[in-house]
């Protein structure tokens, strides 16, 4: 048996998608529309709160093209208090207008890959930091689940620790490059949901999305093991966006 990798595991994670039920939206009075706008703010102060507390982070985007209109990714100390806020959202009036399309669960993932022998990873100050992230305030999102290939002569399952960390090492260069333009969040869902991993990306500029993703796809982690799920990407969800959002 090949040795597993040691992980050290943050928040758990909830990407909640929805789509606006935009008929329902425009048929409500402009009083019912009134009040489920005013819950939603409510809760968008909530979690700006939490934010703020440092006791999880919430970010909220809208999301490009017909798979959601919106995604709330949160973070949360338990798998609890993800399913509580999921409820406490389900039953604002606001949520009438929404259909759920989509939900990951998993939680921050930090692997020993890269970690320096004889360091106890969590006395470093910035590794824990990353366990338990502020979400970045970044103009765009991008989601998608993946897997590592288990077939054939391509078991990343089956490879020794040393092959693994050499291919990580080269996948952690590429990345590096984009430090200061992508920010990666990275979450394990063994056990949690259908993927292994969900692959979180903050940037300002969405083309370096495709110039990250597609340099990767070269990289052999990425080309002989990288299996993917779907692709979402959306824009930051400002309250003032927010209003223009929802004015029918
Ligand atoms: O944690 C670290 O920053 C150390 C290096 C590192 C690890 C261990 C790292 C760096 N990643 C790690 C683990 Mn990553 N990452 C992805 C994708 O689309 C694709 O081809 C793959 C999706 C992207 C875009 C990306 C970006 N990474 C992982 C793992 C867990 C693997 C395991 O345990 O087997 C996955 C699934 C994964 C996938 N990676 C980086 C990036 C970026 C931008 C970095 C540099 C981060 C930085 O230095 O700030």
């Amino acid at each position: 048996m090949s040795e597993a990798a040691q992980t050290l595991e943050g928040w758990y994670a909830l990407h909640d998608f929805r789509t606006i039920d935009w008929q329902a939206w425009k048929a409500a009075s402009e009083e019912e529309r009134t009040q489920a706008t005013d819950e939603l703010h409510v809760y968008l102060k909530l979690w700006d709160h939490v934010n703020e507390m440092k006791q999880g982070s919430t970010a909220v985007y809208t999301i490009i093209g017909q798979k959601a209109d919106l995604v709330f990714m949160h973070l949360r100390e338990t798998l609890e208090e993800l399913n509580a806020l999921e409820n406490a959202f389900n039953k604002t009036s606001f949520a009438k207008f929404t259909k759920p399309t989509y939900s990951y669960v998993s939680i921050v993932e930090l692997s020993n890959y890269m970690g320096q022998p004889g360091v106890d990873p969590l006395q470093v100050p910035e590794v824990v930091a990353r366990l338990k992230p502020t979400l970045p305030k970044a103009n765009h999102i991008c989601f998608y689940p993946m897997n590592k290939r288990r077939e054939g002569n391509d078991n990343w399952y089956m490879l020794s620790m040393d092959d693994r960390k050499a291919m990580m090492r080269s996948h952690g260069l590429i990345g590096r490059q984009y430090a200061g333009k992508v920010k990666q969040i990275i979450t394990g869902s063994v056990g949690f949901d259908n993927w292994e991993w969900g692959v979180t990306l903050f940037a300002d500029d969405a083309l370096q999305f495709k110039k990250l993703v597609y340099e990767m796809r070269f990289d052999e982690v990425s080309a002989r093991f990288g299996e993917f799920g779907e692709f979402y990407v959306g824009n930051l969800l400002t309250e003032a966006k927010l209003s223009e959002l929802l004015s029918v």
